[in-house]
């Protein structure tokens, strides 16, 4: 019996979570329903108890969480633009699922559950940095469904006494973060293009900033999460990030020493939803958990790159859509 299970476990932040229970020695369960996770993230984790399914039927929720002391929930339809377009898939994927597993866990007896919350709960709120005391005043769909689920776990808290945690990621990036969809984290997508010698686009002037944080920093929030003592933690809402911030324009410059690629960025105006500033003020996390960043931005974007260069991800996807331009297909829109 598994006592771990971590929800979309094929995405980019479960699979690495995962990852990192597995090799503490951990017995993980592992559910995904691949809408957005990828089967290839879970090679390597074969070590796991994998289930195929969907969180939005109640009785998946309920066989997911049979057994399980701690829950670590990560599924969700993510991406600002993608909620713009589909506001009801955004809600059915992030705010129906969470409460339906939030009710299988209560009856099936899980212990603790721990929340990936967004930094778009913040909205377009001109302070910086953010802190968790602040109204929070979402402004996409996305953020609206994260922080509603939010609302759900502290519901679940105060009144069944489900112990729960909070983690706000801002900006998560890193190794398998898909990069090939017009939905995906910019770094992914700017690091696929340009390790492709393809030309990035930023959208707005690229002077938006946001507190890019790199995944091993959210891994060790979460297994401090599901560590800590629940009087310290249970209820509680915090910040996961670095506390610092960079601009596109300067995280592009940074990337093009990394990857080599010699151009410039195209611009193109800003997409609707989107927030111009983010950074997170990490006391909370700090003080609560004992929790401190392991990998600085720029760290993370060198290992980041080296990761996406060694799996080759950036010359498949160009070989794809030169073979596409070959048969005179028009380019797929899943590619950005
Ligand atoms: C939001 C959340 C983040 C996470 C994420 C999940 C904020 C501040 N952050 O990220 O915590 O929940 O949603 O999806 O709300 N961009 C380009 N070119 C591209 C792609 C993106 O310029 O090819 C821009 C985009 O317009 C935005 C910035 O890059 O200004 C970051 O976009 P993103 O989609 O990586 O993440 P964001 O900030 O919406």
């Amino acid at each position: 019996m598994a006592r771990f299970l971590v929800t979309g476990a094929a995405g980019f932040i479960g699979r690495s979570i995962v990852a990192d229970l597995l090799r503490r020695g951990e017995t993980v369960r592992g559910i995904d329903n691949f809408l957005t996770g990828k089967r290839e993230n879970l090679v390597g984790l074969e070590g796991i108890e994998f289930l195929e399914g969907d969180l939005t039927d109640p009785f998946v929720c309920m066989r997911a969480c049979a057994g399980v002391e701690i829950v670590f929930h990560e599924a969700a339809l993510a991406s600002v633009p993608r909620s713009v377009a589909d506001p009801v898939g955004t809600n059915r994927n992030c705010v129906d699922v969470t409460v339906n597993l939030l009710e299988a866990a209560r009856e099936m007896g899980v212990r603790r559950v721990v929340y990936a919350g967004s930094s778009s709960a913040y909205g377009d709120t001109p302070t910086l940095p953010k802190h968790e005391e602040m109204p929070e005043h979402p402004l996409s769909p996305y953020g609206v469904a994260k922080l509603a689920g939010e609302h759900y776990v502290r519901s679940f808290t105060r009144v069944y006494g489900l112990e729960t945690v909070v983690l706000r990621y801002f900006n998560v990036f890193g190794p398998y973060q898909d990069p090939a969809s017009y939905y995906s984290g910019v770094l992914a997508v700017f690091c696929r293009k340009m390790l492709a010698g393809e030309q990035p686009t930023i959208f707005g002037d690229g002077e938006q900033s946001r507190d890019f944080t790199y995944i091993d920093n959210v891994v060790h929030a979460n297994l401090l999460a599901a560590e800590a003592p629940v009087e310290r933690v249970s209820g509680q809402v915090m910040n996961t990030a670095t506390g610092f911030r960079n601009t596109l324009n300067e995280t592009f410059r940074i990337l093009r020493e990394l990857t080599g690629y010699r151009g410039d960025p195209a611009y193109a105006p800003a997409r609707p939803g989107d927030i111009r500033d983010s950074q997170a003020d990490i006391s909370r996390a700090v003080e609560l958990l004992g929790y401190a960043p392991v990998v600085d931005f720029r760290e993370g974007l060198r290992r980041t790159v080296e990761w996406y260069r060694a799996s080759g991800i950036a010359t498949k996807n160009l070989v794809r859509s030169r073979k596409r331009v070959r048969r005179g297909a028009s380019a797929a829109p899943a590619l950005a």
